[in-house]
């Protein structure tokens, strides 16, 4: 039976943030998530309703994670969807979530997951809403949703058992059908017109070895049954393969620190050919040559230069995306190849509307997300894939890529240094105090580097003209070398300060520096520009990436 419940509003959705991240403890209470939830339904309703639309549901296995999926199946019957697609056992990956969408042409889908941020009950959750275009909702739609929760005063939902993820096939839930779905048979499909599995397969049997992390989170059923399903990588090659609701206990973020088990092992005699990692959700990956950390600017720009090379991209690419802190690699192969490349705000829905537009084919944030025009979220398991298929075609190891592409290119030494949890007073009146300054600095000489520009970012998207303002501050050098600051939009606790630090090297007798060492100068002038380790008493990063 449908019912109404009377609620009120709630608060915590931060405005231009694409969705809700929050401790378990606080979505499970009272009536948090389904006050999230019908705010969503309330901003994005048509006006014809939801009758005969598809919503699509799915998360990336954490904690509260199926117990979240029936509350969003029982709203999703009293607001009037007339189905509900959600992958078995109530998994689907970021990335295979965006395709569902896409693929059935459903109305859009609620993702569950708090990305790279750590599960289990005392961890975080998540659900954002992505729309017909499989992307993360874009800002008018989320401060919709945003203004509906502070004003929301009841929610539609249904009594009734709940629905049996673990069977594949149709049910009922009142008028509305649920279909539980494979949850990588549509991705995989996808994958196979996007890559040369033959060429893959070949590779594989011809000795190549994969170390995959899955970092017991959702990728690792993608992983089995892609790498060493379909194109027989030796068992084992996925590693932490069975997704768990508290990721083992450890952060499911793929980077040196979270991920130090398989850096190391790449780092050893013993190491793969290739290491690579995806986060919680999926849609980040990490990858590692034998002896030698890619990072994750120079992969987009690596991936650009050879995408051609893969059979969806064999015609050429038609542009490049990258996000404002995600360094200038990827511009100097745009520029190489007479394709654009645009600078986004940080966060993958900036790159919704260039991407519906046909204006960019890859898209790439220094926070290990890369993708394309296949869906319309970053995408971890594609992003192995096209390195795969590039090795496969060039017969040449991670790190011969790498020192030709430098050597062609040039190398944008690059770092992120995370400074996590600090007092948000503190941490709000640094970069206040910091914008402040910057208006004096071009011109003037820093360290003996000249200031080219300094500026508060702001955007203007280039299809719609809207306008995304206070989008982190940053100081660029007139050798090509940059420093930004940002306060990160994904923690749920405290604030948490960035600090990208990036300088570019065209000689390439000095391409094989150790990065923190060819950056060690610009890291001491990013701390005392900025008064860091003063005013937040940290001596050291949280993070250092
Ligand atoms: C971080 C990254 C950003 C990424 C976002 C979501 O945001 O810096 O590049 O798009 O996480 O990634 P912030 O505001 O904390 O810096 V994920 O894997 O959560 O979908
Ligand atoms: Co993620």
């Amino acid at each position: 039976m449908k019912r109404t419940v009377a609620t009120a509003p709630i608060a915590g959705m931060k405005p231009g943030t694409s969705g809700l991240r929050k401790k378990v403890t606080e979505f499970a209470a009272g009536h948090y998530l389904p006050n999230f939830v019908q705010s969503v339904f309330d901003a994005v309703r048509p006006e014809s309703g939801f009758a005969g639309q598809c919503l699509v549901v799915g998360g990336d296995g954490r904690f509260y994670n199926l117990e979240a999926i029936q509350v969003v199946i029982r709203m999703a019957a009293a607001n009037g969807f007339a189905r509900v697609l959600v992958g078995q056992g109530g998994i689907l990956s970021t990335p295979a979530a965006s395709c569902v969408i896409r693929q059935h042409a459903a109305f859009g889908g609620l993702i569950l997951s708090a990305s790279h941020n750590p599960g289990g009950p005392d961890g975080d959750f998540g659900i954002k809403f992505n729309g017909a275009n499989g992307g993360p909702a874009a800002e008018k739609v989320t401060d919709a949703i945003h203004a509906c929760t502070l004003k929301i005063a009841e929610f539609q939902t249904t009594d009734g058992p709940d629905v049996d993820l673990s069977r594949i096939g149709r049910q009922w839930v009142e008028a509305m059908e649920v279909e539980v779905i494979d949850p990588v048979a549509d991705y995989l499909a996808l994958m196979q017109r996007l890559f040369d599995f033959d060429a893959l397969r070949r590779l594989f049997a011809s000795g190549f070895t994969l170390a995959f992390d899955a970092m017991h989170a959702v990728t690792g059923p993608y992983a089995h049954a892609i790498f060493e399903r379909e194109l027989g990588a030796a068992p084992g090659s996925v590693r932490n393969g069975t997704p768990l609701p508290d990721f083992g206990g450890h952060h499911p973020d793929p980077n040196r620190v979270h991920a130090k088990d398989l850096y190391e092992l790449l780092m050893s005699p013993q190491a793969p050919d290739l290491g690579a990692a995806s986060d919680g959700d999926g849609d980040r990956n990490l990858i590692i040559g034998r002896g030698l950390f890619v990072a994750p600017s120079d992969s987009l720009a690596m991936l650009a230069a050879n995408a051609h090379l893969a059979p969806a991209y064999r015609a050429g690419i038609v542009g490049i995306a990258r996000s404002m802190p995600t360094s200038g690699a990827a511009d100097r192969v745009a520029q190489a190849l007479g394709v654009p490349c645009y600078e986004t705000p940080t966060g993958w829905k900036f790159f919704g509307n260039l991407l519906d537009a046909g204006k960019v084919t890859l898209c790439g944030e220094e926070s290990a997300g890369t993708g394309s025009d296949h869906v319309r979220e970053k995408d971890g398991i594609w992003a192995v894939l096209l390195w795969l298929n590039i090795l496969a075609v060039r017969r040449q190891s991670v790190r011969q890529v790498a020192h030709e592409h430098w050597a062609r290119f040039g190398r944008n030494y690059y770092t992120r240094h995370d400074h996590e949890d600090l007092d948000s007073a503190i941490a709000q009146g640094l970069m206040r105090d910091l914008a402040a300054q910057l208006p004096s600095l071009p011109g003037t000489m820093l360290d003996g580097k000249v200031v080219a520009m300094a500026d508060d970012f702001s955007y203007v998207d280039p299809i719609d003209g809207s306008v995304s303002s206070g989008q982190g501050l940053r100081i660029g050098f007139a050798d090509g070398s940059r420093i930004v600051y940002r306060l990160s939009g994904t923690g749920t606790s405290g604030a948490t300060l960035r600090v990208y630090i990036e300088r570019f090297e065209p000689d390439a007798s000095l391409h094989d520096q150790e990065t923190q060492a060819a950056l060690a100068d610009l890291v001491g002038l990013a701390d005392r520009l900025a008064g860091i380790r003063e005013r937040t008493g940290r001596q050291t990063p949280s993070v250092i990436t």
